[in-house]
């Protein structure tokens, strides 16, 4: 895709401090919410890239907020990095500051920019390339949730309230399904039905946080597979990225969200629903990735709970897929038409290849200690 005009582009480059003359950009990554392009700037003899970000302000209402979030979080994690003797610019997001000295740029139109450094020499992958990109993934995302046990969680704003609450999903799903605003409701009963057998099980994870029996942590919230870097030559993971969604949350909701996009054998939008399922041998590493990374910092009764969190994660995502696809495709970026009924599909084919595996998706969590 060649260079694109996207609201202000050239206003918000302007006014963030990238180094060098602005060459070109283009739109980059597969995300479902933000605009993101790469930037290239010529700076001397050099070419320097460049991650350049409009906020989705329709979703993330508080940008500003949002943007405290990222750059406490990422300046503790720099800290923690530094002192073990890590790369700070690579391991960790850095945001690039605006010429005002904020942390983001709002143009004329109130539309948020943020720029970040581009880490070099990684990829991020949609699906996984084999069990090592899952054991990675689940390590780093364990690490993340060890080194943030210690960041002050009243400090984040919950930039989504009840994101991963799955029984509110719920209930506004039912909503969209009584409202109906595009009459699709008709075309779908299948779906809703399959969703609303699940209602009673929503609740569970929730429950257990109430009763004090899960802990409260600080959590990414959005941990596919395309949220980790992943290093070029090693394969190893370098940095967890995507950090809009952190706040206060349960550590199954990142398991599970990871599970459920990574552990698939196929893509979250296929439309071949014989090529869905889960994958035990991607399930097992990415547990074993995650248990590992969190050492200490993981209860038993949360491990006991980890394939509730990825049933849960992958319902609730269908579920949100259902209700836009029922309001009209009004949230989840679009490609084609039915895209968010195909998403939907997959994660329930995925939640009902769940349930046949239960007994050993359950051994497997119990063989990490
Ligand atoms: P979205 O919210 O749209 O998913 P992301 O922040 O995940 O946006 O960015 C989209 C893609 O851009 C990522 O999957 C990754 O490939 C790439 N990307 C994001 N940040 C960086 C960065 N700092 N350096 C290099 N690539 C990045
Ligand atoms: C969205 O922006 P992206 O693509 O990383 C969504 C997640 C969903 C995901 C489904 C803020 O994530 O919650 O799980 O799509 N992010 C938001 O792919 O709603
Ligand atoms: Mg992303």
């Amino acid at each position: 895709m060649g260079n694109e005009q996207c609201g202000k582009i050239e206003e918000a480059i302007q006014n963030l401090s990238f180094a060098g003359a602005p060459v070109s950009w283009e739109r980059y990554g597969s995300g479902h919410i933000n605009d993101t392009f790469r930037l290239i700037c010529k700076d001397g003899e050099k070419d320097r890239q460049y991650i350049l970000q409009r906020i989705n302000h329709h979703v993330f209402k508080d940008p500003v907020s949002l943007m405290a979030n990222i750059a406490g979080v990422t300046a503790f994690l720099r800290e923690k990095i530094e002192a073990s003797g890590g790369d700070s610019e690579r391991e960790t997001l850095n945001i690039i500051k605006a010429k005002d000295g904020k942390d983001y740029y709002q143009d004329s139109d109130g539309n948020t920019w943020r720029g970040y450094y581009f880490i070099e020499g990684a990829l991020t992958y949609d699906q996984a390339r084999s069990p090592e990109d899952l054991y990675q993934s689940g390590k780093a995302f364990g690490e993340f949730k060890r080194l943030l046990a210690e960041y002050p969680a009243d400090r984040l704003t919950e930039t989504i309230p009840n994101f991963h609450n799955t029984p509110v999903r719920m209930n506004n799903f039912k909503q969209a399904v009584a409202e109906d605003v595009k009459n699709r409701a008709q075309l779908v009963k299948e779906e809703i039905a399959f969703a609303l057998e699940r209602e009673a099980e929503c609740g569970t994870l929730i429950q257990m946080l109430q009763e004090g029996r899960l802990p409260l942590c600080v959590t990414h919230n959005d941990t596919k597979l395309n949220n980790i870097m992943l290093d070029d030559q090693t394969g190893e993971a370098v940095c967890v990225i995507d950090l809009d969604t952190i706040m206060p949350g349960l550590s199954l909701f990142d398991y599970g969200d990871a599970i459920r996009f990574g552990a698939n054998t196929a893509k979250e939008d296929e439309t071949d629903l014989s090529k869905v399922s889960l994958s035990l041998p991607l399930f097992n590493m990415y547990t074993r990735g995650y248990i590992e990374g969190c050492r200490e910092s993981i209860t038993p009764e949360e491990r006991e709970m980890l394939p509730m969190g990825a049933k849960l994660m992958t319902l609730e995502c269908g579920i949100r897929f259902l209700a836009d696809y029922l309001q009209g495709d009004i949230y989840f970026h679009t490609a084609r038409e039915n895209h968010n009924l195909d998403r939907a599909r997959t994660q329930f084919a995925l939640v009902a290849d769940m349930e046949t595996k239960w007994e050993e998706m359950k051994f497997i969590v119990q063989k990490y200690k």
